[in-house]
């Protein structure tokens, strides 16, 4: 018997959905990164959907009393807790189907937050969702600091980023630590699809939200989002910030799959200075010579090990 997710065909030849499920004329800066993930991924995820969203920016934004930008069932929920909101969602939905109640239909639950939101303050709720095997779509929209309440740094602050909690100054050379390698702490979790995305790359990003909806299980995309007011960026430089992530090797873009790593789209481009990336960002103006052959390091380090894993990681199968 076909299980309820082969029934649906997830991967019907369209190009991208017409439909807006996540509607102009919400109140997200110009140029924010953010917006146009979520309107990407709700164009991926097409109407049989639930989105639970912890607070942030993109929940103050869409949704001011009495309006949204949501035309999809949506759950606001508290600042930790949109995996768990997720979780229950998930849970219930099973017991309909079970009963016979949406016996046509294959709701996907997909929960949504910041990186203040899920790298520190919901982490607990996204690795205890994962961990249980929840059918759900986790997706971190990562802007790289806490933007909604005034650009407080998080767990996924890059190194020598200038924040108001750590702000560059004499003394200081802004955000002392590296991020969080959040796309690797789930595949710790055995969640058989992990994938790290940009907006700046809508295709790549559509198709891997469509792959992680097919998933009968945990799912979880890592989506770097670029925030001009936080990155102190002009506000038509957003694709193009986060082409330059990627192709500086800041941010690479990869799937790992029941284990395996691959990059996508296809191969790793040829990387371009860093400077390309840090230079238009005023959170970086502070930087010296050698702070950012730090950055430099830091940044090479976790793309090798991306380059490593890429070259010699083995499926689950292949490892039985
Ligand atoms: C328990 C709790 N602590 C703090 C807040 C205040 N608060 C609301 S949104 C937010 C920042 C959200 O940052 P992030 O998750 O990175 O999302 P972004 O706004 O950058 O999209 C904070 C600190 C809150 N609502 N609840």
């Amino acid at each position: 018997m076909k299980s309820i997710v082969e029934n649906f065909d997830l991967f019907a030849p369209k190009l991208v959905d017409k439909e807006e499920y996540y509607s102009s004329g919400h109140r997200a800066c110009q140029g924010c990164g953010e917006a146009l993930a979520i309107r990407l991924m709700a164009k991926a995820l097409g109407k049989d959907t639930v989105v639970t969203n912890a607070t942030g920016c993109m929940e103050v934004t869409a949704t001011p009393y009495p309006t949204t930008a949501w035309k999809l069932p949506w759950v606001h929920v508290a600042f930790p807790n949109s995996a768990s909101v997720g979780a229950g969602v998930e849970s219930a939905l099973r017991v309909l189907r079970r009963k016979g109640k949406i016996a046509d239909r294959y709701i996907k639950v997909v929960s949504i937050g910041g990186d203040g939101g899920s790298f520190d303050i919901g982490f607990q709720a996204i690795s205890g969702a994962m961990e249980r095997g929840h059918d759900m779509i986790y997706i971190v929209y990562d802007n790289e600091a806490y933007m909604n309440t005034g650009i407080q740094r998080s767990g996924a602050t890059p190194f020598g980023a200038s924040t108001t909690t750590a702000p560059a100054g004499k003394e200081s050379v802004g955000n002392k630590n590296w991020k969080k390698n959040m796309a690797e702490i789930m595949v710790a979790h055995r969640v058989p699809y992990v994938a790290t995305a940009t907006h700046s790359h809508p295709i790549d990003f559509m198709n891997k939200v469509k792959k992680a909806r097919k998933v009968n299980g945990p799912a979880f995309i890592h989506c770097l989002a670029v925030c001009p007011t936080g990155w102190r960026s002009s506000s038509e430089t957003c694709i193009k910030l986060g082409r330059l992530a990627v192709e500086t090797g800041v941010f690479p873009l990869y799937e790992v799959e029941n284990g395996k790593y691959k990059f996508s789209p296809d191969n790793p481009p040829k990387l371009r200075p860093l400077e390309d990336y840090l230079k238009p960002q005023g959170r970086f103006r502070h930087l010296t010579p050698d702070q950012i052959n730090i950055f430099r390091d830091m940044a090479m380090i976790e793309y090798n090990k991306v380059l490593e894993r890429v070259k010699h990681s083995k499926s689950w199968s292949e490892l039985k």
